[in-house]
């Protein structure tokens, strides 16, 4: 009895999601990351006059004053429609392509220290943002701490390292 209920539950779930994945696969990711543009636009154009000011900007977390004089293209003091989308969705790429860039550091890094001698890579957490390497957790001694740092410098497209590892004998 339990265990058919169990069953019926499994099956509703997956209804329900294969239902609510019929509308995604529907658009391709462009569209549906313009939809996501006009969607934003419109919520940031709060007296609706088809165009960004500065003031109106402000709320996206996106744009800076510089940001902002960039991505006016035609320097009207305003953002038209496109000139809002062209800009952030080149930032998100821009975003998209660091945040691969970031993983494949902290991969790479990973894998070196599992090959490394006497090196207990699970206590050691490695995180990666904007080509810094941040190193937290513990270690044996000071040399395995100057070691990880070592090697998580000697990653391609390491910009600098943070070391935050505790020597805990
Ligand atoms: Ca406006
Ligand atoms: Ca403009």
């Amino acid at each position: 009895m339990h265990n058919s209920r169990c069953k019926l539950g499994a099956l509703i779930v997956a209804t329900l999601i294969s239902l609510a994945s019929v509308p995604v696969l529907a658009f391709s990711t462009d569209e549906i990351n313009q939809t996501s543009l006009q969607r934003d636009f419109k919520l940031l154009d709060v007296d609706s006059d088809g165009k960004l000011s500065a003031a109106e900007i402000k709320k996206d977390s996106m744009f800076d004053f510089r940001s902002f004089s960039k991505a006016d293209k035609n320097h009207n003091g305003s953002l038209n429609q496109d000139e809002h989308a062209t800009y952030k969705s080149k930032v998100q790429q821009e975003e998209a392509k660091q945040a691969a860039s970031d993983s494949a550091i902290t991969t790479k890094n990973k894998s070196k220290y599992l090959i490394e001698k006497n090196f207990k890579s699970f206590k050691v957490s490695v995180e990666t943002k904007d080509n810094i390497v941040v190193l937290s957790g513990f270690v044996d001694n000071q040399a395995t701490k100057n070691r990880a740092e070592q090697i998580a410098t000697s990653v391609k497209g390491v910009k600098s390292v943070k070391n935050g590892l505790l020597v805990k004998p």
